[in-house]
């Protein structure tokens, strides 16, 4: 057995549900970024190459249930995947006479909400299978497979052997996008000599991580205004080494951004020198407040994150409340000075 793997399924077993499962629907969390994106057109490419292979008919969708973010518009994929509204329209037939789909697989979902609507489709079908590399992963489905490991991207890599396909082009940049999306660009402490031992086989295979880096990393003249009103508005606390920002939804309409544009915020505000946590706070479109913890080496923002009903990993993790913004800072005080 692997270690830093827990659930009750392995990848053999998931491979064997897909060999006989006639349809098959994918699913990745909402606030789709690229490692979620990249997971499901590598996972679905391994799917088809495999029937390929073998000469098998299969109908395999991807439903996101959110607006993707803009830089998908270079892959041109990207038409694959279903938003949610026009996959129960597609398949109302299925939903009113209760048909179920054979098999739900969700990719990079830590726990049921992240997957939005698509729980509905869940609902819908004969089984159900989660893999992914969270921490917090609350193993929802019938079968869980979740391996502590850099992103999804790289979980993936292994399922090549039991399908027993070649690693094409295609699946190689979308694993890459998934990896440097998780790692932001490497920088993490979670790539470990696994991660570049399978980016070397990516690149071997044609991967062009020159463009894919340059597409997911490339900033709008509009991000640029929003970092710059990030660090000159940030609150540094020098007795945690703490700093923070909360960003209203009045700022974001005058910035003119969109939510997947503050990807990254919290990252930046962690790289300011000296600081060991950072914590990027939004208005979300119903209210709510959405946010960020980073962490160096002295805290476990998973730990954190849990107190607002959130999670992820040791040094990376989010959440979404109710409370304000100045609650969520006492709350993470009061944690910190424990
Ligand atoms: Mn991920």
């Amino acid at each position: 057995m692997k270690k830093n793997y827990r659930g009750n399924i392995l990848p053999k077993e998931i491979v064997d549900k897909i060999k006989i499962a006639k349809n098959i629907i994918l699913t990745a969390h909402i606030n789709p970024d690229g490692d979620a994106l990249g997971s499901l057109l590598a996972f679905y490419f391994m799917i088809k190459g495999y029937c390929k292979k073998n000469n098998i008919e299969k109908m395999v969708k991807i439903v996101v249930d959110d607006k993707l973010p803009k830089y998908m518009r270079h892959f041109e994929d990207t038409k694959l995947i279903f938003n949610y509204e026009s996959f129960a329209d597609e398949f109302k037939n299925n939903f009113q006479n209760n048909e179920k789909f054979d098999l739900f697989i969700s990719l990079d979902c830590a726990n049921e909400e992240r997957y939005g609507k698509s729980v509905k489709i869940k609902k819908q079908s004969k089984q159900s299978i989660n893999i992914d590399h969270h921490i917090s992963n609350t193993e929802h489905a019938d079968f869980n497979y979740v391996e502590s490991i850099c992103s999804t991207g790289e979980l993936l890599y292994q399922f090549l052997e039991v399908f027993d396909i070649e690693l094409t082009k295609k699946i190689a940049e979308y694993m890459y996008l998934g990896i440097i999306n998780d790692t932001g660009n490497f920088r993490h402490d979670n790539v470990t000599g696994h991660t570049f031992l399978v980016c070397s086989k990516l690149i071997g295979a044609g991967a062009n991580n020159h463009k894919i880096s340059n597409i997911i990393f490339e900033m709008s003249e509009k991000k640029v205004d929003l970092i710059g009103e990030v660090y000159k508005n940030k609150i540094i606390d020098e007795n945690y080494k703490f700093a923070s920002y909360y960003l209203t939804g009045e700022k974001m309409k005058e910035l003119g951004i969109e939510k997947d544009e503050t990807d990254g915020t919290a990252e930046m505000l962690l790289r300011i020198e000296g600081m060991e946590i950072s914590l990027f706070v939004r208005e979300d479109a119903d209210g709510a407040l959405k946010g960020s913890f980073r962490a160096n080496d002295k805290y476990n923002v998973n730990e954190i994150a849990s107190i607002f009903g959130g999670g992820g990993h040791i040094k990376a993790a989010g959440f979404k409340t109710n409370l304000s913004f100045e609650e969520i800072l006492e709350k993470t005080y009061e944690k910190l000075k424990k």
